[in-house]
């Protein structure tokens, strides 16, 4: 099976930018050590501190948070560091060629029930127009991200990857402790007969999205006319991972009840990488009304309705949201 920097190398990757992925990944294989020890190395359960989103920061949040940031600040490969851990961009090395934002620990409240747990990651390119410690080197579209993925720690540990061609799978071998490729090209099924959306979330969904969800359950009888599965593992990596690999439709809607802020789900290290990924797998990433790619960040935190997965399933999706 081929490694991954061949791969790279065959994509015509940069050399700094492979350099600067493969330090990404060395701190996911010490992150999926310590989430592999899980009570063993006691870091399981919550801190007492909360991140900038209001969440309770779970130890494995800290700590994943920290090593990835370390790496990154001494690769001498990153000039700004976004993550959801912090509340404020950490400015690296002056001059560097790109950026990176990471969400270090999607899904950790599942940390405590071994559920499925990962590392979210997108690349910039660094802007020379403005400060190393300016949140604004992150105002660039999703469609600007020169390398996107996640490494979703499951009973293995599984890497998807793009830098701009098609979305690979990779799994990590942890006898090598390299990543082989195990899927060359990921492709997105365009139909579905599986959706993922929190249920419980059903009174504060606008009457679109709900006439959509009840159409799904009616099922054969419904004007649908086939039978829906469900799946909610409540990580986006997990599901997502899910959608790449057998199709699906992935829904976090607007909060109808809260205008003020009626997303969820992050921009800038949630959407955006998946959006990039499920789009490179011929899939279709939306919010409610527009394309994730093509919005432009206002801040590192923003939140966004997402809807993404099989092309005719988001497209369907979409019609009742008009
Ligand atoms: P809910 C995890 O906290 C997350 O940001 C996503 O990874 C996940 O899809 C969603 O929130 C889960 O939300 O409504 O199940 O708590």
């Amino acid at each position: 099976m081929k490694r991954l920097i061949p791969c790279l190398e065959q994509d015509k990757v940069e050399i700094e930018l492979i350099l600067l992925i493969k330090t990404i990944l060395t701190a996911c294989k010490e992150i999926s050590f310590r989430v592999g020890q899980g009570a063993l190395s006691n870091v399981l359960g919550s801190t007492l501190d909360e991140n900038i989103q209001g969440e309770t920061q779970k130890k494995l949040d800290v700590i994943s948070n920290q090593l990835l940031k370390d790496m990154l600040l001494e690769s001498g490969k990153v000039r700004t560091i976004a993550s959801e851990e912090e509340d404020y961009v950490v400015a690296a090395t002056e001059n560097a060629p790109y950026i990176v934002a990471f969400d270090p620990l999607d899904g950790s409240s599942n940390i405590d029930i071994n559920g499925q747990i990962g590392t979210i990651f997108t690349i910039y390119r660094a802007k020379n127009d403005v400060a190393a410690d300016s949140e604004l080197q992150f105002a660039q579209k999703g469609s600007e991200q020169v390398c996107a993925g996640y490494v979703l720690y499951g009973p293995s540990t599984m890497l998807a990857l793009t830098t701009g061609g098609p979305s690979r799978l990779y799994t990590l071998d942890k006898t090598q402790g390299c990543y082989l490729l195990t899927t060359e090209k990921l492709t997105i099924a365009t139909d579905t007969q599986e959706f993922s959306v929190n249920m419980s979330n059903f009174h504060q969904w606008s009457a679109g999205f709900s006439d959509y969800i009840n159409d799904l359950l009616l099922g054969e009888s419904g004007v649908r006319a086939k039978k829906f599965n469900m799946r909610w593992n409540g990580a986006m990596v997990g599901d997502m991972h899910r959608v790449l690999s057998r199709g699906g439709i992935f829904c976090y809607p607007n909060d109808i009840n809260k205008p003020e802020q009626p997303a969820k789900l992050r921009l800038l290290y949630e959407a955006n990488p998946m959006a990039m990924l499920v789009e490179n797998a011929n899939g279709k990433a939306y919010t409610e009304h527009e394309r994730i790619l093509d919005i432009l960040p206002s801040h590192i935190h923003q939140r966004v309705a997402v809807v993404m997965g099989s092309t005719n399933e988001v497209n369907k999706c979409l019609t009742y949201l008009k």
